[in-house]
């Protein structure tokens, strides 16, 4: 072919491709949400309700736990039997002698240069017992939460200065109630890019293989991290690790819903703004589409999830049942007023209707007919809160979380 016809027919193919991405209009109207019927968590294949929490737990809640694997997050690989921690660092004297730090490696085979996990902790240093934390993922680098020039830097955010990102976490607040902090750079585990696959903890596992419909995306490939973290804090005799509350902003907010799905080892489940794909329903379609994250991140979700572009209405699942995965462990679901991107409504609604299945445990799930006002948290085994601002984590949001903890988990100092 021409060279000039073969640069003009690649110029047109950008231009078409620039056009379809330009195109999506996002609908704000509630008016204008396509009719849907929500898949009731409830009802069995063979149309029989599930009626007590046996069922559910034995039955009921497996069936929906595979049919997001399937259709949404993908299947991941268990734990691997080559993994070791090392603790790299630890001072019992930190921050001005308010708290523990420690940093521990995660490897999970003999071989140092393969893939790790780079993890930094802070505990408060007078508490009398093993103290429940917060395992959380971040997106620039275990030194950009504190200003502490003893935190090493994150080795895929080398770029982002120390303490950049100290307003979205509160280390003396969270310390000074009695809970400590556990934090990994989220491109430790799965480099956030669509080819980001060849630098992630992907490449120690054959199986599943990439191409398979139902592997995990990247969102699987996080949240299973943050469970090997939790393998990790398990072993820590100043953590307790039956209260470890997995929380997560955003992209991350989505993936601590699935780890708080699927790991049950986690007490609480906190997602701050996740939007579609994580609290959102689906089927609203309004803000972000499941058409729109799947095409600026494909490596996000399994490849199977792309069938439901433009076509939420056949997903056996939506996200009201991805809360309810949790039951009975408290979750926390919170948006923020500005963040229309992410459907505050939607995010309301799934907490709302995950509540039949708390109702099975005798627990009342979120005590909330209507969407509360803006900045009063309702909580009861499920809280949610829509407060004032953009598109964040603040401190109103941690509040929020401290306060629902102390309410599930009674810390004490
Ligand atoms: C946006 C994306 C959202 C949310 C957000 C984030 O671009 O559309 O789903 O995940 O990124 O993670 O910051």
């Amino acid at each position: 072919m021409h060279h000039e016809l073969i640069v003009f027919l690649i110029v047109a193919l950008i231009s078409v491709c620039a056009f379809a991405a330009e195109k999506f209009e996002p609908n704000y109207d509630e008016s204008k949400i396509p009719p849907y019927t929500l898949p009731d968590p409830l009802t069995l294949a063979d149309g029989k309700q599930v009626t007590d929490a046996e069922t559910w737990q034995k039955v009921r809640r497996p069936q929906i736990l595979e049919l997001f694997k399937e259709h949404v997050y993908g299947r991941a690989p268990g734990r691997p039997d080559t993994m070791r921690f090392v603790v790299v660092e630890e001072d019992r004297h930190a921050l001005g002698d308010t708290a523990i730090r420690k940093q521990v490696t995660i490897y999970f085979t003999d071989d140092d240069a393969g893939p790790h996990l780079d993890v930094l902790i802070y505990l408060p240093n007078d508490a009398k017992g093993p103290v429940p934390v917060f395992n959380t993922l971040n997106f620039h680098g275990n030194q950009s939460i504190i200003d502490d020039p003893a935190v090493r830097i994150s080795r895929h955010a080398a770029k982002y200065e120390r303490g950049e990102r100290v307003r979205r976490w509160p280390v003396p607040m969270i310390l000074s109630k009695g809970y400590g902090l556990v934090t990994t750079h989220y491109g430790d585990i799965f480099p956030d890019r669509a080819d980001g696959r060849a630098d992630s903890v992907q490449v120690l596992f054959d199986k599943p293989a990439a191409d398979e419909p139902d592997a995990w995306g990247s969102i699987a490939t996080w949240a299973w991290g943050l469970s090997r973290v939790l393998d990790y804090l398990e072993t820590d005799k100043d953590i307790d690790a039956g209260r470890v509350i997995v929380m997560g902003h955003s992209r991350l907010g989505k993936t601590a819903l699935w780890a708080g799905a699927n790991d049950q080892r986690f007490a609480i489940t906190i997602s701050n703004d996740s939007g579609c794909g994580g609290a959102a329903l689906s089927r609203r379609a309004i803000g972000e589409t499941v058409a729109r994250i799947n095409t600026v991140f494909p490596h996000w979700f399994c490849t199977n999830f792309k069938k439901y572009n433009n076509n939420e209405n056949a997903l056996p699942v939506d996200q009201h049942e991805l809360i309810a995965l949790c039951a009975p462990r408290p979750v926390y679901v919170a948006s923020a007023e500005g963040d229309t991107w992410a459907d505050p409504r939607g995010e309301f609604l799934s907490a709302k209707f995950a509540t039949p299945v708390y109702k099975l445990f005798d627990l009342e799930g979120l005590p909330a007919e209507h969407m509360p006002d803006v900045d009063k948290p309702v909580a009861g085994t499920i809280g949610y809160h829509i407060r004032t601002g953009k598109h964040d984590v603040t401190d109103f949001d941690w509040n929020a979380y401290l306060d629902f903890a102390d309410k599930h988990l009674r810390a004490s100092k």
